[in-house]
């Protein structure tokens, strides 16, 4: 009898059948390096018809496959479990025709988002969402774990861009629902479904995409204040910029370990407790705006720098988006993404010292995030041999805001024991009949979300 392996060299040639343990080595464990398995192999499918026939082999050995885009997730969703193949999707990366009519693209699954977004620029159209990942991460890992980043805000989240998807489904059969109709009430919402399903409902091949325009105008301010209290009050006092577009936070010690890593000098003479990046964007500069904005702030300002050429801009982006490599240059993080009520994301940060000492004696809490959405990300480093410990107080601690365990990155491998602190057993049993209806043999991402 041929192996699965031959077979799957049959559907997309022996060079995309990877066995050797050194190749598959960095498909083995996600960016962090905090999740690892030992795959069967990995396969590299081109077009949505092998990746069909892959699947419908897999099945029929009962052979679990882990999805995988562009392996920058944080939750463990993308890593395999021992002895799954590995499906990538990394050739899956072509970009239709802009359809300027509908302010709508077709792109492959395996694009990322760099290169959707370098495309579309060129046609006066931009990507709703955005975010430091954008080199690696894919079209279809961000609608599949439903990316927020630093545009929610403007534009919402990956769901809210997904206008059709195509997808394989644990059957090996294609659900295509490309056209995009603003309206489509002809029943239940499949493709918002597979947008967040993290992998565990079917494999996206291609979305459409809707754009948004694009806005060459853009200013950013980045704004030294006294608390979270004043971030708080900042960002909702910018709210009334109809063009602000991101309001991101971050911290001294944050800041600290960015200067360190990256060998970036700091923004300001002083240091602050707390910083909070501004970002408005407009067909034509709209730097005068926010610098009224901030007058109008008045104390809660400490110190502010704003930026509207490109290079001036990218310089204070960095000092948010360098975060997370700037973490992980020091130790593995203990990784959590929460959102509480934004009236509450204050208190929250109050509270989350305490609780992380008790769960983990002597480690290092670095926090920063999105504002306006409460959305916080909690990195905990010295504490992985803490690991259960610490995510346990932070997710408590979270709910008791009646706050989410995840409000961007997913729930993966990592969260999955906490899913009942943000979902009713109603909602999880639903989830499970979801789950259960289309994918009996538990074969797409065992142990991921459920
Ligand atoms: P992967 O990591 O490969 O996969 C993620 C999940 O999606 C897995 O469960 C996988 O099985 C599934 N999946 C992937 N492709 C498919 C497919 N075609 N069909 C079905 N399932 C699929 N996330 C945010 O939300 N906001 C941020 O601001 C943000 N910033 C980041 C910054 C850095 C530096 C890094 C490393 C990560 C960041 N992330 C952020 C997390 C991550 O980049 C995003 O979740 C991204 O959307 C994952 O895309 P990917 O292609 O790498 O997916
Ligand atoms: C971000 O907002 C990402 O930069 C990553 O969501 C968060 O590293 C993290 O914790
Ligand atoms: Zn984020």
């Amino acid at each position: 009898m041929t192996s699965l392996e031959d077979r799957l060299r049959d559907i997309v040639g022996d060079a995309h059948v990877l066995v050797d343990r050194d190749v598959m080595a960095s498909y083995e464990s996600d960016w962090t390096g905090r999740f690892r398995a030992d795959a069967r192999c990995v396969v590299r499918p081109a077009d949505t018809a092998e990746v069909s026939a892959v699947v419908s082999a897999c099945r029929d050995d009962g052979v679990q496959l882990c999805i995988q885009g562009g392996n920058t997730g944080l939750v463990g969703g993308s890593v395999p479990v021992d002895g799954a193949v590995v499906l990538s999707t990394r050739r899956l990366s072509g970009i239709g025709e802009i359809d300027a009519l509908s302010a709508q693209v077709t792109v492959g699954a395996g694009a990322t988002l760099s290169a959707v977004q370098s495309v579309v620029r060129a046609a006066g159209f931009d990507v709703g969402v955005d975010f430091a990942a954008r080199e690696s991460c894919t079209i279809g890992g961000m609608a599949s774990t439903n990316a927020g980043g630093e545009r929610v805000l403007r534009y919402g989240t990956m769901r809210a861009q997904v206008a059709g998807v195509e997808a394989v489904m644990p059957d090996g059969s294609v659900v295509s629902r490309l056209a995009g109709l603003p309206k489509d009430n002809t029943g239940y919402d499949v493709v918002g479904l597979l947008a967040g399903a993290e992998g565990t409902l079917g494999i996206l091949t291609q979305l459409r995409l809707r754009l948004v325009p694009l806005l060459p105008g853009r200013a950013v301010a980045l704004v030294a204040v006294g608390s979270t209290r004043d971030a708080v009050d900042l960002v909702v006092a910018a709210r009334s910029l109809s063009t602000l577009e991101a309001a991101e936070l971050f911290y001294a010690d944050g800041l600290e370990l960015v200067c360190a890593h990256t060998g970036l000098a700091s923004p300001f003479a002083d240091a602050h407790p707390a910083y909070v990046l501004l970002e408005c964007a407009d067909r034509e500069d709209p730097s005068e705006l926010l610098l009224e904005a901030l007058e109008s702030a008045g104390d809660v300002v400490r110190d502010a720098t704003v930026a509207s050429d490109a290079r001036g801009r990218h310089a204070l982006w960095a000092y948010r988006e360098s975060h997370t490599e700037s973490i992980n240059a020091v130790g593995v993080p203990v990784k959590l993404d929460v959102a509480v009520p934004i009236g509450e994301l204050a208190a929250l940060v109050d509270a989350l010292p305490a609780a992380v000492e008790a769960a983990a004696a002597g480690s290092r809490l670095v926090l920063f995030g999105h504002v306006n959405e409460g959305n916080l990300h909690v990195n905990v480093l010295d504490a992985l041999d803490h690991d259960d410990a610490v995510t346990e107080a932070v997710l408590k601690l979270v709910s008791s805001y009646g706050g989410s365990i995840s409000a961007e990155h997913g729930v993966g491998r990592h969260k999955r024991d906490w899913l009942g602190l943000s979902r009713s057993p109603e909602e999880i049993a639903v989830m499970r009949g979801i789950k259960a209806s289309l994918d009996p043999q538990g074969l797409l991402n065992p142990g991921v979300l459920l």
